[in-house]
């Protein structure tokens, strides 16, 4: 499956206000155009995880959109998700690509600089970079890095990069001018008041961003 990392949904649920809720938005944002869409639901039970995740595959195939799950490589093997979605604490992607075979998706979450060193990159298809800005929505979230060392990194990293954290319709162009391939974003879109708009504007901004880069 093509992996087009401009316009990465990190769905969280709760935000979204719960499973219903999650699924209907869902449903709104693929249509209005995301690229990717990754779970991620801090505060839920695995067969919470799993319940959603079979009811958004149909919906994630049928847009041609991948479906990654963060953390969990057991929860992507019974849904059959696309790919999944480590930090540096997670299980090695080594062990992930054993698990998950060759086709799945892995991306790798860089933080620091010194991640950029570790084996883990070797085996990622795709690096999330950040957070770029501070966020209220991952508590536990390194500092920011700000946009300074976002274009530094980019000069060394030779993998597809999608950047997170605090990013909006304000600064999305600014990530693009960095060289990043894509947003990621939770906030923007699951705490709209129109999240299908929202989908659409960032969408236009990724655009001209990118006829610019
Ligand atoms: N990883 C780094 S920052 C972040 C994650 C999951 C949260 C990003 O959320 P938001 O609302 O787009 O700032
Ligand atoms: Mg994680």
């Amino acid at each position: 499956m093509k992996l087009d990392l401009s316009l990465y949904l990190v769905l969280d649920p709760e935000m979204c206000g719960g499973f219903d809720a999650a699924l209907k938005l869902t449903q709104q944002v693929l249509d209005a155009g995301v690229t990717v869409l990754q779970l991620r639901a801090p505060q839920w039970k695995k067969r919470d995880w799993l319940r959603l995740s079979q009811r958004i595959l149909p919906m994630s195939r049928e847009a041609n959109v991948p479906f990654l799950i963060n953390d969990h490589i057991d929860i992507a093997l019974a849904c059959d998700a696309d790919g999944v979605h480590l930090g540096q604490g997670d299980l090695p992607l080594a062990v992930a690509r054993q698990l998950l075979g060759p086709d799945k998706i892995l991306g790798l979450s860089i933080s620091q600089a010194a991640h950029l060193y570790n084996d883990d990159c070797l085996l990622a298809d795709y690096f999330g970079v950040g957070p770029v800005f501070p966020t209220g929505t991952k508590q536990d979230a390194d500092p920011a890095i700000g946009l300074h060392s976002l274009r530094d990194w980019m000069t060394k990293i030779s993998k597809p990069v999608v950047a997170i954290g605090g990013i909006d319709a304000v600064n999305t162009s600014d990530i693009f001018q960095a060289g990043a391939d894509g947003i990621a974003v939770v906030s923007a879109i699951c705490a709209a008041v129109d999240p299908a708009a929202s989908t659409r504007e960032l969408g236009l901004i990724i655009n001209k961003a990118r006829n610019l880069q």
